[in-house]
């Protein structure tokens, strides 16, 4: 009976995926998202591989198509042409791309997408033809994109992936309220007031995004927004793993004629380890917050951390079952290795004692303990709003993260918790986020990372 659930669950997603699936990537949602998303593609990668994996290795490659010359991976690859009802659509930009960019998810979803099928991969050369992509994609958010305490600065909301999460609303509150752009909603056709983000927050998104465009996104000067964000590190440090793991595939990848690794401190065995330990230890010396219990934000302007549990402070839990020193990981394995649970020898990626506390805060009140569904921003945290996006609601893609990383640690309460979240996805016709008391549908529907992350759970 469960098992016919779980197949007929699988079968819709895979609907869902196909009919989202433009021929070259997949958009996020039909109406609200007509474009390819970066961090979207990775989560849809991960999830497509298992039934179709040449189109997994396709959506990651028409991602990097459309890399910048410096190393970044945009936000938003329009799909100039087909139906835009999304703004700021290209016109904005002036380009085919949007200039700002999202969590590094990419180097994971390429390792996870060469797992499901390394014999098709070995064939198109995937993963050669992706690692130096990549590897300039990390060089970029190393270098041009490296704040005062070492770690990856977001320069707009939209970049975190957790657009109206409270972590930025003190930062948000010194960027005057208005841009010369008309702001355009067509967003609130397809999803309802109270679930997206206002009027007031849509015209500082415009004014940012219209300053970093006029400075040519240039990353030198500031332009009054800069964050640091523990989801985003927490991704370029598993990332960094990951690439590892490419790396040693491909042992002669980079040094190949005419390829760019962008710095040759990654051609040097354990370089992409060193990089994802350097992250974790920076987050430990400057995101912990010892009260509330998990990692905050810091605003790389003023110095200050920001003092919000949020869904992005808990992230860091994948890192607890990594050693530094190996680079040896559980949450960033191969299929096979998917469900072992058993974390990796070796020193901890957190400090003594951060793990335990995380899990503790994830069982506590604000989070699990609290309601059936993770929630993105606190219970206990005055902004928290059950249906206003990433200010409460449970989004699929952060308990996927979290299931990763408790099903790594072999801690089997969190796992079956927060596995019944994805059992609301299909008869909830894949919403793009759910109230976390109730489970009912938020946002839009038919939403590909949803999907592909059932899928993930289920198969
Ligand atoms: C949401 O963000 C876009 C801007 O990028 C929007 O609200 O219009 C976020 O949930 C983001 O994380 C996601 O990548 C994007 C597309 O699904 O939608």
């Amino acid at each position: 009976m469960y098992k016919d659930f779980e197949e007929d669950a699988a079968d819709a997603a895979i609907r869902v995926l196909n009919s989202n699936w433009t021929g070259r990537h997949t958009v996020p949602a039909t109406g609200l998202y007509p474009h390819q998303w970066s961090w979207d593609s990775a989560f849809v990668a991960i999830g497509t591989r298992h039934h179709a994996p040449a189109r997994a290795r396709a959506e990651l490659v028409t991602l990097f198509d459309a890399q910048w010359a410096d190393g970044r991976v945009p936000q938003i690859v329009y799909d100039v042409g087909r139906d835009d009802d999304y703004a700021p659509g290209a016109g904005f930009w002036g380009a085919a791309t949007s200039g700002l960019v999202q969590p590094p998810v990419h180097a994971w979803a390429a390792w996870l997408v060469h797992c499901a099928d390394p014999a098709g991969s070995a064939r198109e050369g995937f993963l050669a033809r992706l690692y130096p992509r990549l590897t300039r994609w990390h060089g970029y958010l190393h270098g041009p994109r490296r704040g005062g305490v070492g770690l990856p600065v977001t320069k707009h909301p939209w970049e975190t992936g957790t657009d109206n999460s409270p972590l930025w609303d003190a930062a948000l509150e010194r960027v005057p309220p208005r841009s010369r752009t008309p702001v355009r909603r067509p967003d609130l056709r397809h999803a309802g007031t109270g679930e997206r983000p206002g009027s007031r927050d849509y015209r500082r998104y415009y004014g940012l995004a219209e300053t970093y465009r006029d400075a040519g996104c240039a990353d030198d000067a500031p332009i009054g927004f800069g964050m640091v964000c523990p989801l985003f590190s927490t991704l370029l440090a598993v990332s960094e793993l990951a690439l590892g793991r490419i790396a040693a595939t491909l042992p002669d990848a980079g040094r190949g004629p005419g390829v760019d690794v962008g710095g040759a401190a990654h051609r040097v065995p354990g370089a992409h380890e060193a990089a994802a330990a350097r992250v974790a230890v920076a987050m430990d010396e400057h995101l912990w917050d010892e009260n509330l219990g998990l990692y905050v934000a810091l605003d790389d302007t003023t110095g200050r951390t920001v003092r919000r549990a949020t869904v992005n402070g808990l992230a860091p839990l994948l890192l607890a079952g990594v050693s530094t020193r190996t680079g040896a990981s559980t949450t960033t394995g191969a299929t096979a290795d998917r469900r072992a649970g058993t974390a990796a020898g070796g020193r901890a990626g957190l400090a003594p004692g951060r793990s335990e506390r995380l899990l503790t805060t994830l069982a506590g009140p604000g989070f699990l303990g609290g309601g059936p569904y993770l929630p993105s921003t606190s219970r206990d945290d005055p902004a928290f709003d059950p249906a206003l996006y990433w200010r409460g609601p449970a989004w699929f893609n952060t308990s996927w993260l979290l299931l990763r990383a408790v099903q790594a640690l072999g801690q089997d309460e969190p796992t079956a918790r927060l596995r019944e979240h994805f059992a609301v996805a299909a008869p909830g016709k894949f919403p793009e986020y759910v109230d976390p008391d109730t489970g009912a549908g938020r946002g839009t529907h038919q939403f590909s990372w949803t999907a592909a992350l059932t899928l993930d759970v289920l198969l």
